[in-house]
């Protein structure tokens, strides 16, 4: 224990005392752990997976990897350590990906202060001693002044209940929990459920090896080329050589990511040959942020705006696959905004639909019925099949914080508190429940940012508002109801302006059934975002307690 840290720790027997406790051990997780260190503070971090990595971790899945450039998708609190890594592609595999935090995680020695393998269970805060106790699914219990959650936005997989899923002989796999051997699907009949990110990512790489590959597809989805290539000569120093600068710039712009200029132009100040040979131009460039949304101004707000790409995209899918019917199946409907689902890229996707050994599936008129022993039955046909993969997602951005038992000893629990919906103060902090904080909490930038960027940003600020409390001599720190509404309020205005609430995604939540509907990112900008928190700080810490 340092001298300059906040409590002393226990000696002798009991549970573990210590000034900050961390769940998680992805990439927001690693850099509480560095954080907490480089301020004096001694830290504790618990973690479900066998080793670092979270996301990059779990999903190993065929053609899983980052859709933000390698390069700005990495830590940059470190311009050493960014010159120490190299990126091999444009947009990393999740194995490069993985070798990176493993590469993190022994720079900075960070495994030494984490135990993994060990799911935390509850969180009680107990009002009279100021403390955070955590206890495992391995018997450990932890306490702390102060508790982060970095638990990770994507992190506890989705998988519907159809019945019949114990009878099935084959293999299955939720993409969100894959193996970590080596899944070969040579010689087999393969079903995927899910066209979202993931389902786009896998099923072109799995319809390369297996035998057949049936897509089951609940609703389509727009995609554009995400156009990967190994990193050019020199391409990497040249970003090292303005890293500084760069993460300067980035904290400016909309989605922290620099490099993709934001349109210049309205739909309208185009003639229709215009628009075309424009939209043309970026569909051939490719990559993200937001792919096609960026093309117009005004296509995340404006109907006319957004149309005019969507049907852009719903040309291109006509002249990409062969068949007619199959395209238009792959066609996502006219009242399905582009943007308002996470716009994903891909390699190949509706290309893949020109193969012999590809067939694609309506199960939004035809619902999955039931998975039987041979395969999976919706209506009066039956798929027989030898794998299934479920690419369906995630009980996003709330799943991992309600799956631990997060309460106080004075009858406060998360659970309550979020019962209509995730409230937030900045997506920080949850009124009634003091010292807890989240990072990319819901209403917070998070995943329509950089993540990595916006990781950084939030434990920035939560280990200055540490520093903060142990200079006043404070050991206690909560968001004032008011100040939750407020922002709750506005995060929902900015929402509601833009066509992006209205997809049926888990952005809302709808993809849970049960679960209240909210637009759960803040949509006003990382900039924007970045700005309001300094002006908090800068008046007291505005809407704290
Ligand atoms: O999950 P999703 P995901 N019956 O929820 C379908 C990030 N990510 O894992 O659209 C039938 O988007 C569902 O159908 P529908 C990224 O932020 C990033 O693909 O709800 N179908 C949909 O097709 C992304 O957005 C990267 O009608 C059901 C699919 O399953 C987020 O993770 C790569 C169903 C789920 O799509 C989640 O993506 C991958 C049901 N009951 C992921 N339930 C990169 O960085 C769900 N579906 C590149």
């Amino acid at each position: 224990m340092s001298d300059t840290s906040i409590h002393d720790g226990d000696a002798g027997p009991g549970p573990e005392r210590v000034d900050v406790l961390v769940v998680g051990m992805g990439f927001a997780g690693m850099y509480v752990l560095y954080c907490a260190r480089q301020r004096g503070l001694t830290a504790r971090a618990f973690e479900a997976g066998s080793d670092v990595g979270g996301t990059w971790f779990w999903n190993r899945y065929p053609g899983c990897r980052v859709d933000v450039d390698s390069v700005q998708y990495s830590y940059h609190f470190s311009g050493e350590l960014a010159k120490e890594w190299r990126w091999t592609e444009k947009f990393a595999a999740q194995s490069e990906l993985l070798r990176y935090c493993n590469y993190v995680a022994g720079r900075f020695d960070l495994r030494r202060d984490a135990k993994f393998n060990t799911r935390v269970t509850s969180a009680v805060f107990d009002d009279e001693t100021n403390l955070w106790t955590l206890r495992t699914d391995k018997g450990d219990v932890a306490s702390a002044p102060y508790c982060i959650m970095a638990t990770g936005s994507l992190s506890t997989p989705y998988r519907p209940p159809y019945p019949g899923i114990e009878d099935f002989r084959g293999d299955w796999y939720h993409t969100g929990t894959w193996p970590h051997r080596e899944v070969s699907f040579a010689g087999k009949r393969v079903g995927i459920i899910g066209t979202g990110s993931t389902g786009i990512q896998a099923i072109p790489v799995i319809a390369r090896e297996a035998k057949h590959l049936t897509v089951f597809q609940r609703t389509p989805q727009y995609t554009s080329p995400a156009r990967n290539r190994p990193m050019a000569p020199g391409e990497q120093e040249a970003f090292n050589a303005r890293h500084d600068d760069w993460r300067d710039e980035a904290m400016q712009t909309f989605n922290a990511i620099t490099d993709y200029p934001p349109p210049t132009r309205h739909h309208h100040e185009d003639t229709p040959e215009e628009r075309r040979a424009y939209l043309e131009g970026r569909w051939e460039e490719g990559g993200m942020p937001q792919a096609m949304l960026e093309t117009y101004k005004n296509v995340a707000v404006d109907e006319a705006a957004n149309k005019v790409v969507a049907d852009f995209v719903r040309d291109k899918i006509r002249e990409i696959v062969e068949d007619p019917e199959v395209a238009e199946r792959l066609c996502p409907p006219e009242d399905l905004p582009i943007g308002s689902k996470r716009p994903p890229i891909d390699t190949d996707y509706y290309e893949t639909f020109n193969r012999d050994n590809v067939t694609l599936v309506d199960i939004k008129s035809v619902p999955v019925e039931s998975i039987t022993a041979d395969g999976i039955k919706t209506g009066d046909v039956e798929y027989e099949l030898d794998a299934i993969v479920f690419a369906t997602g995630f009980d996003a951005m709330t799943g991992s914080l309600l799956a631990i038992d997060i309460r106080t000893g004075t009858g406060a629990s998360l659970k309550d508190a979020w019962s209509d919906g995730p409230d937030t103060y900045l997506g920080l902090m949850v009124a009634g429940l003091p010292n807890l904080f989240m990072i990319n909490g819901p209403g917070s930038p998070s995943v329509k940012a950089n993540m990595i960027m916006a990781i950084e940003h939030h434990t920035d600020w939560i280990m200055d508002l540490l520093d903060h409390l142990r200079e006043h001599g404070l050991d206690r720190i909560e968001a004032q109801k008011q100040a939750q509404d407020e922002w709750v309020e506005h995060a929902r205005e900015v929402a509601e302006a833009t066509l992006m609430p209205v997809a049926d995604s888990w952005y809302v939540g709808a993809n849970v059934p049960g679960k209240t509907r909210v637009y759960m990112p803040y949509f006003g900008g990382f900039d924007r975002y970045v700005k309001i928190c300094e002006e908090v700080v800068a008046d007291g810490y505005r809407g704290f307690r």
